[in-house]
């Protein structure tokens, strides 16, 4: 506990360094200028939404690189432990909830340190922008943009942004890593896409090997997150709902539905299963495509009351686990993730 104490003290130390640099002034979306696109605000209040979820949860020990919990699978807070390590681990690895989106608001905030997004509506080329792999915007520790094995090295990348036009998304960045000149008929390593607007934060990056996307609507008190890890085939999903502050945290849960899996079609494991309307609590957890024997549980935290979870049952669908089938090509659009409540375990 010590350690993710440290760790968000950390991440909360970084993202306020970034943000020194940024223009705090937020611009009108998508409507051109020249105003400096703001995005470590919106970063930080999706940050803080996770952190206050992750609050809800008995603390657990997780492990640096993975994010998994220390606790078995198959053991009776195997769930909550590694729902927990999720929100809350700065694990190098990509697949947890926290680390996933580290890497999309990294990517915007070191970016747009080295070289602000201007807001254009007219599509605007950035060449030769130098990031290192240990910039404090990667709020979970370096990372390897290079893909090169190590995270100790200064990188060139090119991008493209363009303003407007993008869908369900104001601003979208495609960016080509070790080039110092963007290639506007070669291919884009990283699409990032953003909204910040009063009400509505999202941002969602695709690159070959992982998918992650964040929605918090602040006055419906709303956080949607979706990832997929095609490197180490996790699929998590998750919606959260209380009431929001304008920092981003919730508190007052009347809502919250978790689902993580894990393994491609054919070789699931360890899959689980969350859900709690703020009184009573259903989880299950799957060790391959079979139910761990014991482990739907449903408790109700009204001492004495009576358990109902006929309304939080999440039906296990092992096509969640497919990645062939969903390959990242097929998110890099201007489609936000779905927005309905409750989440399924579908496609
Ligand atoms: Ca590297």
């Amino acid at each position: 506990m010590k350690l993710n104490i440290f760790l968000m003290v950390l991440a909360t130390l970084s993202l306020t360094a970034c943000n020194d640099d940024d223009n705090p002034t937020t611009p009108a979306p998508g409507t051109g200028g020249t105003t400096p696109v703001e995005t470590q605000n919106a970063f930080v209040t999706v940050n803080n939404a996770l952190t206050s979820l992750a609050g809800t949860f008995p603390t657990a020990t997780c492990d640096a690189t993975t994010g998994a919990p220390s606790t078995a699978p198959g053991s009776a807070t195997f769930v909550t432990d590694k729902i927990f390590c999720s929100l809350s681990s700065g694990a190098t690895s990509t697949g947890s909830i926290r680390s996933g989106y580290a890497r999309t608001a990294g990517l915007f905030c070191a970016i747009n340190k080295a070289s602000p997004l201007t807001n254009t509506t007219t599509p605007t080329v950035h060449d030769n922008v130098s990031i290192s792999e240990s910039d404090p915007c990667f709020t979970t520790g370096p990372v390897d943009l290079n893909a090169d094995g190590d995270t100790a090295d200064t990188v060139p990348v090119s991008f493209r942004e363009t303003t407007g036009g993008q869908g369900d998304f104001d601003t979208k960045v495609e960016m080509q890593t070790n080039a110092i000149a963007f290639n506007t008929s070669g291919t884009s390593d990283t699409t990032l896409y953003m909204k910040n607007a009063a009400d509505l934060t999202t941002a969602k990056s695709v690159t070959a090997t992982g998918v992650s996307e964040a929605v918090l609507k602040k006055s419906s008190g709303e956080v949607f997150y979706e990832n997929r890890d095609y490197t180490n085939n996790n699929h998590t999903r998750m919606y959260g709902k209380g009431a929001v502050a304008t920092n981003g945290t919730i508190s007052n849960l009347t809502n919250l539905q978790v689902i993580e899996a894990s393994g491609n079609t054919g070789s699931e494991a360890n899959s689980v299963m969350f859900a709690t309307d703020g009184t009573n609590v259903w989880q299950d957890q799957y060790v391959g495509t079979t139910r761990a024997t014991g482990f739907d549980t449903c408790t109700t935290t009204t001492t004495g009351g009576t358990p109902n979870c006929t309304a939080l049952v999440i039906p296990y669908d092992a096509g969640f686990h497919d990645f062939t089938a969903n390959p990242a090509t097929n998110y890099n659009n201007g489609t936000m993730m779905s927005t309905t409540a409750p989440i399924t375990m579908s496609f």
